[in-house]
């Protein structure tokens, strides 16, 4: 039987979640107008005023804020309640430029623990649960926002942060996890050192997976699943916007609900602005309905998705995100081609490789070259020099149908490329660096 958290909110009827939202919306915009000088200029400049936003109808006539606005408003510029009443700052794990800074009142993090709460009870956990949080801890919204959610729903919580693998799988056996929450590419890696340990899934009791903070592919799903034994949930979020919970995956496990009483989301064209109707692909635009200190307006994501509102086995009305794309600043431009890592990934998983792999982008002679590094099973590696030859041209066959344009494959051995306990770094474009 399908559990819900708050199933007043997640099933609630289409008109009464519309006017929650525009309820909300209307009274944030004042909020914000009346607290954040950085966005009321923002909105004079665009000629609106909080008396033209009445209902989420209107939320295409405010001004969009980008990540450009956060380094330039850095560190209080956005924020809207007074120093006094915040309790907390969590903060992006970018590591190029100035960091986001997010600022949340003890009423913001109830809420995003909230969030969390309800995506944990959307993968069946109970007070009975021993949930094991191996997302980092510290200014990462993964270890936080989770801890928080698994306390509000009672399960017995491990803050084991990342990293320290073999301990974790200690942990997980003598104290039964049911529950498993990291990165998708450290869950891979936990699944590889458990087997390497000598041990399967039948030797742990994980039954669920909730895994979000980097894109991962249905094929690395299936592995994962696998590998565990238990049941891969995605799970979104932003720092911006609260960190995870935004979204996350039910029982049918296809596609993310948005917690959309919190979170209004719009599909935007990312060159023009323009809002494009459900089911479009384009990029992710949140507003938060509900946040006091850190609220932001059309934020721009720069995640590539769709949105859906198709009926859902799980009885939530929540509307639908499917699994982000790949960011637009991710997407590589390769000899005039788009490519997402995330193709590749699919490619290599397809045809029997391990989600181990490095991406190389760089330019030769003024034309792009494409390297992928994948790693081999000790199983593949005995193979003879002539059969991996065969492999790599098989494997760059099949990369040429789905990305169109030809990579060079090189077969490594097994160990040879670095894992994750974060989130994962899986391209290198060294053009970037000449
Ligand atoms: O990654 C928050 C988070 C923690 C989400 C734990 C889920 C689990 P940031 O470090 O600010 O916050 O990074 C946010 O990560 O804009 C996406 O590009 C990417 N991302 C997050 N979740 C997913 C997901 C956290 N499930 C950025 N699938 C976002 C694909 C994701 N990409």
């Amino acid at each position: 039987m399908e559990r819900y958290w708050n199933q007043e909110i997640e099933c609630m009827s289409r008109e009464d979640m519309k006017k929650l939202q525009d309820e909300r919306l209307a009274a944030q915009v004042k909020h914000v107008y009346e607290n954040v000088p950085y966005y009321r200029d923002l909105m004079d400049k665009k000629g609106v005023t909080p008396d033209d936003i009445r209902s989420t109808d209107d939320l295409h006539k405010l001004p969009f804020l980008t990540k450009a606005d956060l380094r330039d408003a850095y560190p209080y510029g956005l924020l809207a309640k007074p120093l006094s009443e915040c309790v907390r700052i969590q903060s992006t794990s970018g590591t190029t430029g100035k960091r986001v800074v997010a600022f949340y009142t003890q009423h913001d993090i109830d809420l995003w623990e909230d969030c969390c709460a309800r995506a944990i009870t959307a993968v069946g956990g109970t007070e009975e649960d021993v949930c094991q949080v191996c997302y980092g801890y510290g200014l990462f919204t993964g270890g936080p926002g989770l801890n928080g959610g698994s306390h509000k729903v009672g399960c017995l919580t491990l803050p084991m942060s990342s990293g320290n693998t073999e301990r974790q799988i200690q942990f997980m056996r003598d104290l039964g996890s049911t529950i498993l929450c990291c990165t998708p590419s450290y869950a891979a890696y936990i699944g590889e050192t458990l087997h390497e340990m000598g041990f399967t899934p039948d030797d742990i009791k994980l039954k669920a997976g909730i895994f979000g903070a980097e894109p991962w592919t249905e094929e690395m799903r299936r592995e994962i699943e696998k590998s565990l034994g238990l049941k891969a949930y995605d799970i979104y979020g932003l720092t911006e916007t609260s960190g995870p919970g935004v979204a996350f995956e039910c029982s049918a496990q296809n596609g993310m609900h948005i917690n959309e009483d919190h979170f209004f989301a719009e599909i935007i064209d990312p060159e023009t602005g323009e809002v494009l109707p459900e089911g479009s692909k384009g990029e992710l635009v949140f507003t938060s309905l509900t946040k006091e200190a850190f609220p932001l307006l059309r934020y721009r994501t720069r995640d590539i998705c769709v949105l859906t509102r198709e009926a859902c086995s799980c009885g939530r009305t929540l509307i639908k995100m499917c699994k982000p794309m790949g960011r637009s600043d991710d997407m590589l431009i390769i000899r005039g081609v788009n490519v997402f890592p995330s193709q590749i990934e699919t490619v290599l998983i397809e045809q029997g490789y391990s989600p181990n792999y490095r991406i190389e982008v760089d330019r030769m002679n003024n034309t792009d070259t494409l390297d992928v590094f994948v790693e081999l099973t000790p199983e593949q590696f005995s193979d003879t020099v002539k059969d991996l030859q065969s492999k790599e041209r098989e494997l760059a066959g099949a990369m040429k149908t789905m990305l169109g344009i030809n990579p060079k494959i090189h077969l490594v051995s097994p160990k040879s490329i670095a894992r994750s306990e974060g989130k994962a770094v899986r391209v290198v474009d060294k053009r970037k660096l000449h």
